[in-house]
């Protein structure tokens, strides 16, 4: 790690919307006054009913309780789309990139956001969706998928986004979960020049649903589909036959907006359930803040709308803002290594917003493919999703920025709506690695993890807690309160626990060291171990599995499992590879081990806890000091799996 400082350039932070010193005073007053900062902050979005209180919320242990803004009434859709229309209906709200670089880009007003949005609302309703229902998305990286976002949050509809890389039986467990009435798809999912058959995958899903659940098929590739009578609607047909008008429902601040799921330590992923009110202040804040953005900037997030970063900063937080947002279908390197750049340049980027995963993956090409394209429009550098090396940070402040562009290293989660600590372009000095400070009104105390003491010297080294609440923070586990409370204010009482473990230096500044639990970050999603050894296990030859991360150059964590097989069979070859292709079929590709060993034993305690802690350290190849391993039952298994270790350096 380097500590070298890149302060922000003077003639950019002047005209910042913040400079260090307001950035200080600003923060100052959020902390001293929460009420009377987000009182004045709520006024950025448009109520029908104006809030009279601002903050209601409790970390107290056996009462979690969230309130934001939670006497007024508004609609999401209505900020996102009809509030703008006077001023910039003609202006462009979404540009949508295709997978292929020959497809034409779309350039779609706010306008016909408008219009497209309320269509697909009519139809959701016309097919019997109401205030509170739930609908869940499978869908590519279409504009449908914005304006069905928007249409459920038109309609007081809960959406919940199931990102089209999951497998069928993925989104079964989720539409059974939130007992979903709709799902909307698309009959194919072009990506880097493969397509995903998201219809038949809904199809084989369904099998699986109640026989009420109806299907809303966008025509999106014109590949062929089977069609079911009575389940299957033709979202193209439907939409031409609807209004394109559709009133926004009067929704309380506290009404949800969105279920996501997203992986935990234990059992199965959670639905991670945000506000309408409170979500969207602070999307929309963040996005303004963190970005710089100005009114006129074209922002791109290279994200998916599948994970949290889609709905915050290529949906609610740029069109609340009444952004031009770029969305792209696509990936880094199709068909070759300069996409992104090309994008940059073809569509004069202002903003751009990326994994550290694909710097890293692009920067194996080389410089060529960035230097040759014209990035002079870009003036904020953005990443998220993992700690970012110092080699990609400084590849990304070099070969991409030319040394010019402030690079903001936003560190949040699915949980916390949007970012908690960042630099600020014009205010903080960056240092490469580091997540700096906290964004305005958050409360990151570092917490020693045996004690649960709060660390107070600057230098501190322990959990990240916060010890109060934002407006843009999740409030419940769907349909499970109780787990809400047990994962995340359990282990340490009167505090959020945020599952990361971090280093505060002498600066305060901010350095993330990665999850404290079972979470593991692949290309900066989370994947819990538990869901993959669940997987692993499902599979008649399994008998026992257990998943850890390893150091992977490209992707942060690779997914590392140990796997006991039954009796009698063989560990061969062909069953790594059927039990690699089994997982991607039980969750999807992302889960896919990257490395598979053999375990004739797993390393338990004398009460049959496997102690991960050992497997950890064997798969990241440092078994010199396996720490205190007097408490195995049968230590003679660990020289088995050091002896046959798959990551030898
Ligand atoms: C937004 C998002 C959350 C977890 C989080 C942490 C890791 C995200 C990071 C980062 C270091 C950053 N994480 N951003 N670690 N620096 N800038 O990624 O949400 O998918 O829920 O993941 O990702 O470990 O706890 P989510």
């Amino acid at each position: 790690m380097t500590d070298k400082m890149y302060p922000p350039a003077a003639d950019f932070a002047a005209n910042a919307h913040a400079d260090k010193a307001s950035y200080e005073k600003m923060y100052a007053e959020s902390l001293a006054d929460p009420d009377a900062f987000w009182g004045e902050q709520g006024k950025r979005i448009d109520w029908m009913k104006p809030y009279t209180k601002v903050k209601n919320t409790s970390f107290e242990p056996g009462n979690i309780d969230i309130r934001w803004y939670e006497d007024g009434t508004m609609n999401v859709a209505a900020n996102c789309i009809d509030r703008h229309l006077a001023e910039r209906g003609d202006q462009t709200a979404i540009i949508w990139e295709a997978d292929s670089p020959d497809t034409p880009a779309r350039h779609i007003s706010y306008k016909e956001l408008h219009d497209n949005t309320c269509r697909m609302a009519n139809v959701l309703k016309d097919l019997g969706v109401k205030k509170g229902h739930r609908v869940i998305l499978y869908l590519p990286m279409i504009p449908e998928a914005a304006y069905a976002m928007l249409a459920c949050a038109r309609l007081g509809a809960v959406h919940s986004i199931v990102f089209a890389g999951f497998s069928p039986d993925a989104l079964a467990n989720r539409i059974n979960d939130c007992d979903a009435r709709v799902v909307i798809t698309a009959d194919e999912a072009p990506r880097g020049g493969r397509v995903t058959a998201l219809k038949s995958n809904t199809d084989a899903a369904l099998l699986h649903c109640k026989d009420s659940v109806k299907m809303l098929v966008v025509k999106h590739t014109g590949g062929q589909t089977t069609w079911t009578q009575d389940r299957d609607y033709d979202y193209n047909a439907l939409a031409a036959e609807v209004s394109a008008d559709c009133p926004a429902e009067e929704m309380n601040a506290e009404d949800p907006l969105f279920i996501l799921y997203t992986s935990g330590s234990t059992g199965k992923p959670k639905g991670v359930v945000h506000s309408s009110g409170g979500y969207l202040v602070y999307a929309a804040m963040t996005h303004q803040y963190t970005f710089d953005y100005h009114d006129g900037d074209v922002f791109w997030c290279t994200a998916d709308v599948g994970w949290v970063t889609g709905h915050s900063y290529i949906v609610y937080g740029p069109l609340a803002n009444g952004a031009t947002t770029l969305m792209f279908e696509g990936v880094p390197t199709y068909p070759d290594a300069s996409r992104f750049w090309q994008v940059c340049e073809k569509h004069k980027v202002n903003q751009f917003y990326t994994a550290p995963t694909a710097i890293r993956a692009l920067m194996a090409y080389g410089e060529d493919f960035v230097t040759k394209c014209d990035l002079s429009d870009i003036k904020v550098l953005g990443t998220v999703g993992e700690p970012i090396n110092p080699e990609a940070w400084n590849w990304y402040n070099d070969v991409v920025g030319k040394g010019t562009k402030p690079i903001v290293d936003t560190w949040w989660q699915t949980e916390t709506g949007g970012h908690l600590m960042t630099p600020l372009p014009g205010a903080t000095a960056t240092k490469p690695g580091s997540c700096t400070l906290p964004f305005f009104g958050i409360t990151p105390v570092m917490l020693d993890a045996t004690s649960g003491e709060e660390i107070t010297t600057t230098e501190a080294e322990g959990v990240l807690c916060m010890r109060d609440s934002w407006p843009g923070q999740m409030r419940t586990v769907y349909g499970d309160h109780e787990r809400f409370e047990k994962t995340y204010f359990s282990d340490y009482k009167g505090y959020y626990f945020t599952g990361d473990g971090a280093r505060r230096d002498s600066d305060g500044y901010y350095w993330i060291t990665g999850r404290v639990d079972d979470v593991i970050n692949v290309s900066g999603h989370r994947m819990g171990t538990a869901e993959v050894e669940s997987a692993l296990v499902a599979h008649a030859k399994v008998a026992e599995a257990a998943v850890v991360g390893y150091p992977h150059d490209i992707k942060g964590q690779g997914i590392y499992a140990y796997v006991t097989l039954m009796n009698g069979v063989d560990p061969t070859d062909e069953l790594r590879k059927e039990l690699e292709k089994w997982v991607r079929t039980e969750i999807g590709p992302i889960a896919k081990p990257d490395l598979i060993q053999w375990a004739p034993g797993l390393p338990k305690t004398r009460s049959g806890k496997i102690m991960r802690r050992i497997l950890r350290k064997i798969a990241e190849d440092d078994f010199g000091a396996l720490g205190d391993t007097s408490t195995l039952a049968e230590p003679a298994v660990v020289d088995d799996l050091i002896a046959n270790r798959m990551n030898r350096s």
